[in-house]
C-alpha cells in the first residue's frame, strides 16, 4: 500500500481540509504560547517553527506518520551501518566521519573508525605542512593557491564550507573551486596564479568523473607546461578518492592520496577527506570543532524523541506543506554573506537525494516527493524575489537562518541586517489587512495593490555566531532531514541514478561533434549538431 493510501495520511488529509483555512494571526491571538511552544532548542541553535500553518493536533498526526514509516527504526538502521542504499548494496555512513574514534562502527564485520582516524591524522599532517610553508612547490616556493578541482559532491560542500568559514582562515593561502568542464572555469582561475605556488587537489569519489579529469588532465599540463619537470607533479597535485588505481594511473603518488569509501555518498562527503581544502582553509583545530558540530547534531538526531528532533520536525513540516497543501519549493534565505553557497549545496543534497518517483522497492509513486530548494542570502533576495513570496500566487515556505553576533561588526551593519531577519518571517506570517491599510489612509485604490494576505510560513533558526562547530550542526540538520523525509516519502534517498544518465549520455555524443559520422539521435538533435560542426567549420 502506498503511504498516502494509510489511515494515518488520511487522516492527516482530514485535518488539511479543517485548518487549510485558518491564519497564523489567529492561531497566535489564540495561544500566546505558541512561540515557546512551537520552538526547539539544541544546545545554542534555537528552532522557531511556531509561524507554521499548525496547531498541537497538526503536529501529532504527523507524527502518527512518523511512526508508521517506522523513522525511528530507520534512523537506527542508518548510524548502525546497514546496507540502506538498496541499488547500489552500500552502508550509509557519513555520520561515521564525525564519530567519535573510541565508537566503533562496523561494516562488513571491521571497524572503520580507526580507518577514518589514520586519514584525518594525514591531513592534518599535511595540512600543516602546507599551512606553515614546510611543502614547497617543485621551485622551493611555498604554496599559496590551492585549487580543488572536482564536481557536484567533490565541490559544492568544500566550497560552501570553506567561504562560509571564511574568517577562520589563514589569510596567506587563496582557495578556488573548479567545477565546470567549461574551459573557462579553469583558465579564467588560473589566469593570474604562478604555478610554482599552487596546489591542487584532485577531488573525485571515483576519479573518473569527465568534468574532474578533463581539468585535471589541463591543470597537469599548465605545471608540466610551466615547469618542464615530470616530478613537479608530485608537488603540485594530492588526490581525495575512493579509487586508488585512478588515482596512480593519473600521476599521483599514492602517498599523496587521502582515501575515502564507497559508504560516503557524494553529496554526503564533505566531513570526509573531500573536506581536505576547508582543513587547509581553517587548520585542523577547527576543522575539529567542524567535525563535532556535526557529530552533536547526529547524536541530536539519533537519540531524540521524534518529537523533539529538530531534523524530524523540520522533515514533517516539509511534508505538511509538499502533500497537504501543494507547495512546490521551498527556500532556503541564510542571513549571512558568507552563507552565500548554503542554497546552492542544500540544492544539490536534498533535490539529488529525494528527487525520485519510485518507492525503494520500484513501485511508482503517486504522490510528490522532494521540493525544488533554492534561495539567496538575505537582504540580497528581498530586493529580488521577496516579492513573490510576499504577494504571489504560489505558497514557498522559507528557512530564515541568522545569528547574534556578526564576525565584522561594522557600524551598526548587524542590527540593521538583522532587523530584516526578523521582519520578513513577521510580516510573511501576518501580512497587512485592509483595515490597517485604511488606517494608515491608503487611497483606495490602491488597497488591493498594498494589501498582504499573509499566513506564509517560515522557520527561523537563530544562532548566537557563525562558527565552523554551529555550521556543523546547521549542515547536519539539513542532512538529517532530509534522510527523514526520504524515509516517509518511501524512496530511496541516497543514489542518484539521474547523475549517471547525464555522465552517460554526453560520452556518446563526444566524438560526434569532431566527426563528419552519420547521426541517429531524434531530428532535432540530429540537426543542432549539425549546425554545430557547420559552425565550427566557418571558425566562428
Ligand atoms: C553526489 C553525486 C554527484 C557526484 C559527482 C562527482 O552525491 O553522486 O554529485 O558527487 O558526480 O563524482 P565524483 O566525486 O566521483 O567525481
Amino acid at each position: 500500500m502506498e503511504v498516502n493510501q494509510s489511515p494515518e495520511w488520511k487522516a492527516l488529509e482530514r485535518h488539511f481540509a479543517d485548518i487549510k483555512q485558518t491564519h497564523l494571526r489567529d492561531l497566535f491571538v489564540a495561544n500566546p504560547e505558541r512561540a515557546s511552544q512551537f520552538s526547539l532548542q539544541f544546545e545554542d541553535l534555537l528552532v522557531d517553527f511556531s509561524k507554521h500553518r499548525i496547531t498541537d493536533e497538526t503536529l501529532k498526526l504527523l507524527l502518527k506518520f512518523a511512526e508508521r514509516c517506522q523513522l525511528t527504526e530507520e534512523i537506527n538502521r542508518m548510524f548502525s551501518g546497514e546496507k540502506i542504499n538498496l541499488t547500489e548494496g552500500r552502508a550509509v555512513l557519513h555520520t561515521a566521519l564525525r564519530n567519535k574514534p573510541t565508537s566503533p562502527i562496523f561494516v562488513n564485520g571491521s571497524d572503520i573508525m580507526p580507518k577514518i582516524g589514520a586519514v584525518l591524522d594525514r591531513m592534518r599532517n599535511f595540512s600543516n605542512r602546507i599551512r606553515n610553508g614546510e611543502w614547497q612547490g617543485y621551485s622551493g616556493k611555498p604554496i599559496r593557491n590551492i585549487i580543488n578541482i572536482g564536481i557536484g559532491g567533490s565541490d559544492l560542500g568544500p566550497k560552501m564550507i570553506t567561504k562560509a568559514l571564511t574568517p577562520y582562515h589563514q589569510r596567506n593561502l587563496s582557495f578556488y573551486y573548479v567545477s565546470n568542464v567549461d574551459g573557462t572555469h579553469l583558465v579564467e582561475t588560473l589566469r593570474d596564479l604562478d604555478p610554482e605556488e599552487t596546489l591542487f587537489i584532485i577531488a573525485s569519489k571515483t576519479f573518473t568523473t569527465q568534468e574532474t579529469m578533463t581539468n585535471a588532465h589541463s591543470a597537469k599540463t599548465w605545471i608540466l607546461d610551466h615547469s618542464h619537470n615530470p616530478e613537479a607533479v608530485a608537488k603540485h597535485f594530492v588526490a581525495v578518492s575512493t579509487n586508488i588505481e585512478g588515482v596512480q594511473k593519473f600521476g599521483i603518488d599514492p602517498a599523496n592520496m587521502f582515501e575515502f569509501w564507497n559508504w560516503v555518498g557524494g553529496r554526503y562527503s564533505v566531513t570526509s577527506a573531500i573536506g581536505l581544502s576547508v582543513m587547509l582553509a581553517i587548520g585542523p583545530d577547527h576543522h575539529h570543532a567542524l567535525l563535532d558540530g556535526f557529530h552533536a547534531m547526529d547524536e541530536h538526531f539519533h537519540t531524540t524523541h521524534l518529537s523533539q528532533n529538530i531534523p524530524v520536525i523540520l522533515a514533517l513540516l516539509g511534508l505538511w506543506y509538499n502533500n497537504f497543501f501543494g507547495a512546490q519549493t521551498h527556500a532556503i534565505l541564510p542571513y549571512s554573506q558568507y552563507l552565500e553557497d548554503l542554497p546552492r549545496y542544500l540544492q544539490q543534497a536534498d533535490m539529488e537525494s529525494n528527487g525520485k518517483s519510485v518507492t525503494k522497492d520500484g513501485h511508482p509513486i503517486s504522490y510528490q516527493t522532494g521540493p525544488i530548494i533554492w534561495g539567496e542570502p538575505g537582504t540580497n533576495g528581498q530586493h529580488a524575489f521577496y516579492q513573490l513570496i510576499h504577494q504571489g500566487t504560489k505558497l514557498i515556505p522559507c528557512d530564515f537562518i541568522g545569528f547574534a553576533q556578526s564576525h565584522n561588526p561594522l557600524g551598526d551593519h548587524h542590527i540593521k541586517f538583522m532587523a530584516n531577519f526578523f521582519a520578513q518571517p513577521e510580516a510573511l506570517a501576518f501580512g497587512k489587512t485592509v483595515e490597517e491599510l485604511r488606517v494608515a489612509n491608503v487611497p483606495l485604490p490602491l488597497i488591493p495593490h498594498k494589501k498582504f494576505e499573509g499566513n506564509r510560513p517560515s522557520t527561523s533558526i537563530l544562532a548566537p555566531k557563525l562558527t565552523p562547530y554551529a555550521l556543523g550542526q546547521l549542515i547536519a540538520m539539513y542532512e538529517h532531514k532530509i534522510f527523514a523525509q526520504g524515509i516517509l516519502w518511501q524512496i530511496l534517498s541516497f543514489d542518484q541514478w539521474g547523475v549517471q544518465l547525464g555522465k552517460e549520455l554526453a560520452g556518446r555524443i563526444i566524438p560526434e561533434l569532431s566527426s563528419s559520422s552519420e547521426l541517429q539521435h531524434d531530428s532535432s538533435t540530429n540537426e543542432l549538431i549539425t549546425r554545430f560542426r557547420n559552425l565550427r567549420k566557418t571558425g566562428f
